[in-house]
């Protein structure tokens, strides 16, 4: 008898829950949406500029993408592989969006640091790496604002990316080794 009075004692208990349950999950179904496009939104028409705007910013950059790795690839057809690598630094830009390398190779590359005026004492340096993520290091030059001298060993044959450390943005390009 024990046993079955604890069992009613349980079921009355589960019955308790679960109406608690069904009253307080139930006050949740009447809001209505309101994330849906509204007409007669005022602002609906400003967004939709900004929309536009957005998509031909986008449009304009994979453009531009797509003209660069043109440029990339045609500079790097026509580039023969040197261990004497040189490339300038001024208004922190690069001077070249490709260096080409031999493989597995020891290499030394001339950083030219020529920035005067509002750049003047600007820091830079050249760091490769085997993805555009950054991840994979193969080289990390130290920076300075004076003209530096790297010395490393490259990797075996493929399409790497530099950059300027401080300056990604504006100071990279593709390091290709062949
Ligand atoms: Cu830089």
């Amino acid at each position: 008898m024990k046993n079955l009075a604890s069992i009613a004692a349980l079921t009355g208990l589960a019955v308790a829950l679960l109406a608690l349950a069904v009253a307080c999950g139930g006050g949740g179904g009447g809001e209505t949406s309101s994330g849906g496009a509204d007409p007669s939104d005022p602002n609906a028409a400003a967004r939709a500029r900004v929309a536009t705007a957005q998509a031909e910013q986008t449009a304009a950059a994979n453009a531009a993408g797509g003209a660069r790795a043109t440029a990339i690839a045609a500079t790097a057809a026509a580039t023969s592989p040197s261990a004497s690598l040189e490339i300038t630094a001024k208004e922190v830009k690069f001077d070249k969006l490709v260096l080409v390398a031999p493989a597995n190779a020891t290499v030394t590359v001339r950083l030219i640091i020529d920035e005067t005026g509002v750049f003047a004492g600007e820091r830079h340096n050249l760091a490769i790496f085997r993805d555009q993520g950054m991840t994979e290091k193969i080289f990390v030059g130290e920076l300075d604002a004076a003209t530096l001298e790297y010395r490393f060993t490259t990797p075996g044959p493929g399409t790497y990316y530099f950059f300027c450390s401080p300056h990604l943005d504006s100071m990279n390009g593709a390091f290709i080794v062949r």
